[in-house]
């Protein structure tokens, strides 16, 4: 006897399959994302050995520093999209234009941040590649309610792949032993609420009034709150994913977009969040249902748990 195991590409397929038309392009197109993402996490193991740290010195198109690593990740997940010849365009956050496919053009388009959180690269905390599919069309600006499936992988103590397709959100784990991602979280529903609130708030002088009122308000509630901050999305968002709480990066007087860009964080995160239940505002308005202006268009964000997002709203919409 043993322990029947599902893994994340028995589960794809038997997704996939739900739809009568349904060709297997999803399956392969995910696969290859999920190949890249065990690429990328066999990397990160090794960024203390070998002289993959450090910074190149070049800049991105938002004027960031570029770390080796960002590269790579950016690289190799256009390469293997590419490659799969299921995507018409591939778009990433590190990239200024996105690329289109002229051979084998597939059917949908893919957006990445390849590296989210890379400046926890050099001291060795976790980081996350996240990643959006929408289905070919002429215009890439697609509103976030459009997404075909939405996820992230996250390089932590374990390497775990969470994604939605539109009916739930289900969690892999990475068997390193096997080098396949296994069911481990099925169905994941965010808690209703949750005393995390992971926001910077090192900027508290940047941020308005209305913001400081509900932190401030938060902070006076009987039971306390805990604060959580990693820098890196994929980690807060997760932390609140499975705990409940309330993730913000708000606009500030510096920033009035706030920093996170609508296609290739906020969307994708948005909704995997009401896939499990939970709510998102960009300063009261639905991010999913934004018409982007642009690519790499910035919005300010709030996401968790159903009240939290609700007590959140009082103050801010
Ligand atoms: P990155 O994708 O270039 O790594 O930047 C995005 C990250 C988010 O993951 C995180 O939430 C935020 O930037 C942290 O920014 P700050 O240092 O301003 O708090
Ligand atoms: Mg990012």
């Amino acid at each position: 006897m043993y322990n029947k195991v599902i893994t994340l590409t028995e589960f794809i397929l038997k997704e996939e399959r739900r739809f009568k038309k349904a060709t297997g392009s999803f399956t392969l197109l995910l696969t290859q994302i999920e190949n890249a993402a065990k690429i990328i996490a066999s990397h990160i193991k090794k960024t203390g050995l070998v002289d993959i740290i450090g910074q190149t010195g070049k800049k991105n198109v938002y004027q960031e520093e570029v770390q080796k690593l960002d590269e790579f990740s950016d690289r190799l997940l256009i390469d293997m999209v590419s490659e799969s010849g299921q995507a018409h365009a591939v778009a990433s956050e590190e990239v200024e234009k996105p690329i289109y496919i002229k051979k084998n053009s597939g059917k949908y388009s893919v957006f990445f941040d390849p590296l989210d959180g890379s400046s926890n690269i050099s001291v060795n905390i976790t980081m996350g590649t996240i990643f959006s599919i929408y289905h070919k069309a002429a215009d890439l600006k697609q509103p976030g309610d459009k997404q075909v499936a939405a996820g992230y992988i996250i390089y932590g103590t374990s390497v775990m792949f969470v994604y939605s397709a539109g009916a739930g959100v289900n969690g892999f784990t990475l068997d390193p032993s096997i080098g396949a991602f296994i069911l481990s979280h099925p169905n994941i529903q965010i808690p209703a609420k949750g005393r995390i609130y992971t926001i910077n708030e090192g900027y508290w002088n940047l941020y308005d009034q209305s913001l400081k009122n509900y932190l401030s308000s938060i902070k006076k509630e009987e039971k306390p709150y805990k604060t959580r901050y990693a820098a890196c999305m994929v980690a807060d968002v997760h932390r609140i994913l499975f705990q409940g709480g309330i993730f913000m990066y708000p606009s500030d007087s510096k920033h009035p977009q706030g920093k996170l860009r609508l296609m290739y964080e906020v969307n994708p995160m948005a909704f995997l969040i009401r896939e499990a239940g939970g709510l998102a505002t960009s300063n009261g308005n639905d991010p999913l249902k934004i018409k982007p202006l642009s690519l790499d268009q910035r919005v300010p964000i709030a996401l968790g748990s159903k009240e939290e997002i609700e007590k959140y709203l009082k103050y801010n919409s």
